[in-house]
């Protein structure tokens, strides 16, 4: 029988990893070769990511999985909408900006001069969110002028490792320049917000093959030089769909990590006004299927918690922190995660009591009574998202599955269960770097179709399942607290 390796870069907002996978009938083991922190850096033009140590990451992980036995091929995924400048000779401008970076402010309001928000969405369907690639591009101004190519980052670390230039279709959706139906870069938008169509590369699939490894990354590496890498579903929110262990009219997903992403997988964009006024986006996932969901502020708001924490010398190990917000009092105070106020880096309890003070609430009063504040607030944006999801789409949902980090706060699965009212199934974990491996495998012959992706995730996988229960009334009652959706 065929069993091959295949290596998956995965680079998340905190931290970046190389996995190695093997892949066979049956068969489907991950085993993570290199993981290595992702810093932002904060310099006085704003917060940029560190690209030269992400990019070291990535090849001192290929390095690793050389060392474990060396992959059939290689595939990159990482988060979505930040980007790179080339010159003309191929070199990158600057530090890529992180979407975090506050520059992007009021910018919406001089695109939508150009592009009001009704063309915009009928043409990308693509929820508003500050930071799209399309209000950073607008903000660029004169750092646009020496660029001749943008690649997005897995683009960018692609042309790395190849020299190869392209644009991989599902993170390319989720620029706000990208023609939802027509599957093309929208010459239209960007001709209407002034961006040169020639910065834009290629359009691939996922499955394309991208190139071969340059002679200097195989010597760094020890790959050979033939080492295939495989266009992936690289925006990773779309690698950790594929990875969802079913598929179906009645199945919802929450893919949760740095964000909670909510919503269905459908076959066709809705590009109704009243779903652009509950700014839903239709993303891309592979296959031409479409990521209905909403971004939801996710466990940022605990990680920022622990780092504010940890600054200033208080207790921050998340176990012990999860235990304290199980013994909390439910509902102590109820927020709505996606307050704008809680985008930027920052002391993140300070803003959870400002927030409270402000709703006229009494702040969480301790560690433990702000995570689970933190949880109840995320478990009931993922209901009401799915629930609204559900209800622009014409569907119904019969079950939700968590997949990514978040999948492993027991806490979070089971408040989600009770706030849905739906069974909870939790895992993989490692959702996003799975979908990344399978759409190599599926690309190089060993899986045969999508269904049996999301079956090999099934069979091979530990899952966990939640029931609901909990206090109806209560969860009622806390979303009357922070009004519609
Ligand atoms: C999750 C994610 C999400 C995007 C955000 C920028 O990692 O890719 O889908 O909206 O980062």
């Amino acid at each position: 029988t065929d069993t091959r390796t295949f290596a998956a870069v995965d680079l998340g907002a905190t931290s970046g990893r190389v996995m190695r996978a093997r892949v066979g009938p049956g068969l489907l083991e991950l085993a993570e070769a290199h993981r290595f922190p992702n810093t932002p850096l904060r310099s006085p033009d704003g917060l940029r990511w560190d690209f030269g140590a992400l990019h070291r990451g990535v090849l001192d992980g290929l390095r690793a999985v050389a060392a474990a036995g060396g992959a059939h091929s290689v595939g990159i995924d990482t988060w979505a909408v930040d980007y790179g400048l080339l010159d003309a000779d191929g070199a990158l401008l600057d530090q890529p900006y992180h979407y975090r970076d506050p520059r992007t402010e009021g910018v919406a309001e001089r695109v939508r001069a150009a592009v009001g928000p009704a063309d915009h969405y009928a043409v990308t369907g693509l929820q508003h969110l500050p930071f799209n690639t399309v209000y950073q591009l607008a903000a660029d101004g004169d750092r646009l002028a020496a660029a001749r190519t943008l690649l997005l980052m897995p683009d960018l670390l692609v042309h790395r490792l190849t020299g190869t230039v392209g644009a991989e279709v599902t993170n390319a959706s989720t620029t706000g320049l990208y023609d939802a139906r027509a599957g093309t870069w929208s010459k239209e938008l960007l001709g209407r917000v002034g961006i040169d169509p020639a910065l834009l590369p290629p359009l691939r699939r996922p499955g394309d093959p991208a190139g071969t490894l340059l002679p200097h990354v195989a010597e760094a590496t020890g790959l050979p030089t033939t080492t295939p890498v495989t266009a992936v579903a690289s925006h990773d929110t779309a690698s950790a769909v594929a990875a969802v262990p079913a598929e179906g009219p009645d199945v919802a997903y929450v893919s949760c990590g740095t964000w909670s992403l909510a919503g269905l997988e459908l076959t066709a964009p809705v590009l109704t006004e009243e779903s652009r006024a509950a700014n839903f986006t239709n993303e891309l996932g592979i296959d031409g299927t479409t990521r209905y969901l909403r971004n939801i502020m996710g466990l940022w708001l605990l990680t920022e918690s622990q780092r504010t924490w940890r600054e200033q010398g208080l207790p921050h190990e998340l176990g012990p922190l999860l235990a304290a917000a199980e013994r909390a009092r439910p509902f102590a105070a109820v927020i709505d995660p996606d307050a704008p106020e809680f985008l930027a880096p920052g002391d993140m309890p300070a803003r959870i009591a400002a927030y409270c003070v402000r709703t006229g609430q009494r702040p969480p009063e301790d560690q433990g009574s702000v995570v689970r504040t933190v949880l109840e607030a995320l478990a009931l944006a993922h209901a009401r998202t799915l629930r609204r999801a559900a209800a622009l789409a014409g569907r119904e949902i019969r079950t939700v599955h968590l997949v990514g980090g978040g999948s492993r706060n027991e806490l979070l699965c089971r408040l989600t269960a009770d706030a849905t009212g739906l069974p909870v199934v939790a895992g993989p974990a490692e959702a996003t770097a799975l979908g990344n491996v399978l759409v190599q495998a599926r690309a190089h012959g060993l899986v045969p179709d999508r269904a049996a992706m999301r079956r090999l995730v099934a069979t091979t996988q530990p899952l966990r399942h939640y029931t609901p229960g909990g206090d109806r009334a209560a969860w009622d009652a806390a979303e009357r607290r922070i009004g519609p959706a």
